[in-house]
């Protein structure tokens, strides 16, 4: 299934007027009080976020997991399905895949029909978390960490060939995300764990290209529930450093024990041009990978004052790798997604509304009012009507959850590919 412009034009006329109102009001005041408006509708139609290609189907517990109709089956279905929603919202213009659920067989056909979606190759997720058919060691007791060298070797050799793979589609970064540590005290010596850990990530690091990023994902807990190697952010900076310059840490918004303040991690980060990636995400307990901003969409906002922050103060910082890294069991998974892609489009908004100048101000005086006013002031505002005019001026949908329902997507998917689907995944 394809959705076409014209479909969608058609679609918001409905909504047009309606939105014109909300969105010259909008306009005017924010002009009012000093805003650009128009440079503000252009970096939200810039900023892009990567759809894991392991989030496209349901996710399931430890419990099971109840497939959802319609799932894509294969690489193509998957690019597919970004597709869909990148139509519709304009702002999924990348994936980044997962090896090996995502090997391509026909390189040059899945990069002519990614370019034919407008969709590039964001990082490519190396998995040592799962032992892989036909693989001679077992990663029961961990992979770069392993305390047998040939364990070790086989989860580096696999990680060199995501590289090779992630090289051929035109990706520049990789995402390494660990499941080693321990289950029990005493199980694991610390230091050699960690060690290993550096080493064999350096060897990964060397072999990359030299326009290649490493991102070093961190977490605190699960599947090992005593500890994990890569337990931290600044466990995760340290293996960075000991890589190299383009080593960064990748900070996934659910990998924090609670109430840590992740903004702060994200800001000094960012100072020390150490942010590689991001996994947007919301949770209310650990790694529950729910749809961003349902749980705490202010907490969102105040991260992305710290990145909006970075990114106009912290040159040394690079580009980011933004991603979505969620699981879906109770709704459709591209709904989800679009709602993900909307609360991400949100916050960055209401982020970019912050009065920096006035911020920097209050902070030198000592007015902690005035600062929690000017933050507040910008969270408060409906920035929807602006998000809605961006999707507009590029074709995609005024309101995409409602134009997916109204093109019966999902009932489409479902006559293609059948009812009883599984995706390639977790
Ligand atoms: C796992 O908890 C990490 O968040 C990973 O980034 C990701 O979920 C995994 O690589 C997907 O298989
Ligand atoms: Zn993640
Ligand atoms: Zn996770
Ligand atoms: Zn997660």
């Amino acid at each position: 299934m394809n959705i076409n412009k014209q479909q969608l034009a058609d679609l918001n006329k409905t909504n047009l007027k309606n939105h014109q109102t909300h969105f010259d009001f909008l306009a005017q005041s924010l002009s009012n009080s000093g805003t650009d408006v128009y440079a503000l509708l252009a970096k939200l139609a810039e900023f892009q976020v990567a759809i894991p290609s392991w989030a496209l189907g349901a996710g399931g517990t430890r419990f099971g997991r109840f497939s959802f109709s319609g799932e894509p089956a294969s690489l193509e279905q998957k690019i597919e399905d970004i597709g869909l929603i990148h139509s519709l919202t304009q702002t999924a213009g990348a994936v980044s895949l997962h090896i090996p659920w995502d090997v391509p067989n026909d390189y040059n056909a899945i990069k002519e029909l990614a370019a034919l979606h407008n969709i590039k190759f964001d990082a490519v997720n190396s998995n040592t978390f799962q032992d892989q058919k036909n693989q001679k060691e077992s990663y029961k007791y961990g992979s770069l960490s392993n305390t047998s060298a040939a364990v070790r070797e086989q989860a580096i050799a696999h990680n060199k060939e995501v590289v090779e793979i992630g090289n051929k589609l035109g990706s520049k970064a990789l995402t390494v995300w660990l499941a080693d540590g321990s289950s029990f005290p005493g199980q694991n010596n610390f230091q050699i764990a960690l060690t290993h850990t550096q080493n064999s990530l350096i060897s990964i690091y060397e072999d990359m290209p030299a326009d290649w990023k490493l991102y070093i994902e961190y977490k605190p807990y699960e599947p090992n529930f005593y500890s994990t190697v890569i337990q931290d952010w600044g466990t995760s900076l340290m293996l960075a450093n000991g890589c190299g310059e383009r080593a960064y840490t990748l900070v996934d918004l659910g990998h924090h024990l609670p109430n840590t303040n992740i903004e702060q991690i994200v800001s000094i980060l960012m100072l020390k041009g150490k942010l590689g990636g991001f996994h947007f995400n919301d949770s209310k307990y650990g790694d529950d990978d729910l749809t961003v901003g349902s749980i705490k969409p202010y907490a969102l906002f105040l991260i992305f004052n710290e990145l909006v922050y970075g990114m106009q103060n912290n040159p040394q910082n690079p580009e980011l790798g933004w991603m979505i890294d969620a699981s879906h069991n109770v709704k459709d998974p591209l709904e989800d997604l679009i709602q993900s892609l909307e609360a991400i489009q949100e916050a960055y908004a209401k982020a970019l509304l912050i009065d920096q100048n006035a911020l920097r101000a209050a902070q030198e005086a000592n007015d902690v009012t005035a600062c929690q006013e000017l933050l507040q002031n910008a969270y408060r505002t409906d920035v929807r009507p602006l998000i809605r005019e961006a999707r507009l001026r590029h074709g995609g949908a005024l309101n995409p959850i409602e134009a997916y329902r109204a093109l019966e997507v999902r009932k489409n998917l479902i006559n293609e590919r059948g009812n009883k689907t599984v995706a390639t995944g977790l």
